[in-house]
């Protein structure tokens, strides 16, 4: 079997969040040694290194949106880097940032697909929803959007990122852990059918029928992108993030969700966001981030260990 190389692509900003620090993300992950615990299992991994883009001019909303200039300028970098990675057979990981930047990355995962025919499943691992528009917003942050935005429900510079609009459609997503939707983005989730997997069906029918559910129908010719926004986690065990809510999966619930995703064989992809360093304590949240990683490439307590 062919080797599988891991791309992994920092995109140091905090553009789209309502707190100051997720552009740390990419090095804490670093730190926290993501490349070197994937090569020891088994994976050639190149670090391309950071995408640039412009500083964060900390300004409050206009029409609804804070700085959307720079949001569009951050995601068209990140289209391009994350597309070519999946053009050349890499898997991409791309180390954010705040979560706007799956406009970009998810946006590049759809147009792969379409250019090699695949179907697409998105996971999408979070706290929130993220299907705010201008309208509905109570913050203007622009990662309380980005699963609108791929959906075609945002500013047309947003929206037109890729090879198509909408990039995708509300079916390829199944979001699971969410528990913080605010008002008018529950209408808005409810309209589009979203498939949700909130903390209330996690704790009715557990982890293990909650990640069945979600993984059902993939087949060889599903490509996987997982989108882990780490405020997915409980604040317990993952209090470096900008915004913590309470009542999110447990360690082992998250190392459960993980395996079964690995086990499926498809990811062709994968987004980490919203790690927050300033408030992270001794990098232990990155550190849990990079554990879960591991074990979503495949690592699990029984398994032999690669070669
Ligand atoms: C709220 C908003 C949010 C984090 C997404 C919060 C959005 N729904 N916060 N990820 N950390 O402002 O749109
Ligand atoms: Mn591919
Ligand atoms: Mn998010
Ligand atoms: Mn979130």
């Amino acid at each position: 079997m062919k080797k599988q190389v891991v791309a992994l692509v920092g995109v140091p900003t905090d553009i789209g969040a309502g707190h100051r620090g997720a552009s740390m993300g990419p090095e804490a992950l670093r730190v926290a040694q993501l490349g070197e615990k994937l090569r020891r299992r088994g994976m050639e991994v190149v670090d391309r290194g950071n995408l640039h883009g412009p500083m964060n001019p900390w300004q409050p909303p206009e029409d609804g949106y804070r700085h959307l200039p720079e949001v569009i300028a951050w995601n068209l970098a990140v289209h391009t880097a994350i597309h070519q990675e999946l053009q050349a057979g890499r898997l991409p990981i791309m180390l954010g940032g705040d979560h706007c930047l799956a406009i970009g990355s998810i946006s590049a995962v759809a147009r792969h697909c379409h250019e090699q025919e695949r179907k697409l499943r998105v996971l999408w691992l979070d706290a929130h929803a993220d299907f705010n528009t201008s309208q509905v917003t109570p913050s203007g942050n622009i990662h309380g959007m980005p699963v609108a935005c791929l959906c075609g429900n945002g500013p047309r510079e947003l929206v037109e990122i890729g090879d198509r609009v909408p990039a995708v459609t509300p079916d390829v997503f199944r979001q699971i852990g969410i528990r913080s939707v605010d008002e008018g983005e529950k209408r808005l989730v409810r309209q589009a059918k979203m498939d949700i997997y909130d903390m209330r069906h996690i704790d009715e029918v557990g982890m293990k029928r909650t990640m069945e559910e979600a993984l059902e129908g993939l087949d060889e010719n599903t490509h996987l992108h997982v989108s882990f926004d780490v405020d997915f986690l409980d604040p317990s065990i993952a209090p470096g993030v900008g915004t913590t809510v309470r009542g999110g999966p447990t360690y082992r619930e998250a190392q459960l969700c993980m395996e079964m995703i690995a086990d499926t064989g498809r990811l062709g992809s994968l987004d980490i966001v919203e790690l927050n360093p300033a408030y992270d304590k001794r990098n232990r949240t990155a550190r849990l981030a990079v554990e879960l990683v591991e074990s979503l490439f495949g690592k699990s307590t029984l398994m032999r260990e690669p070669d």
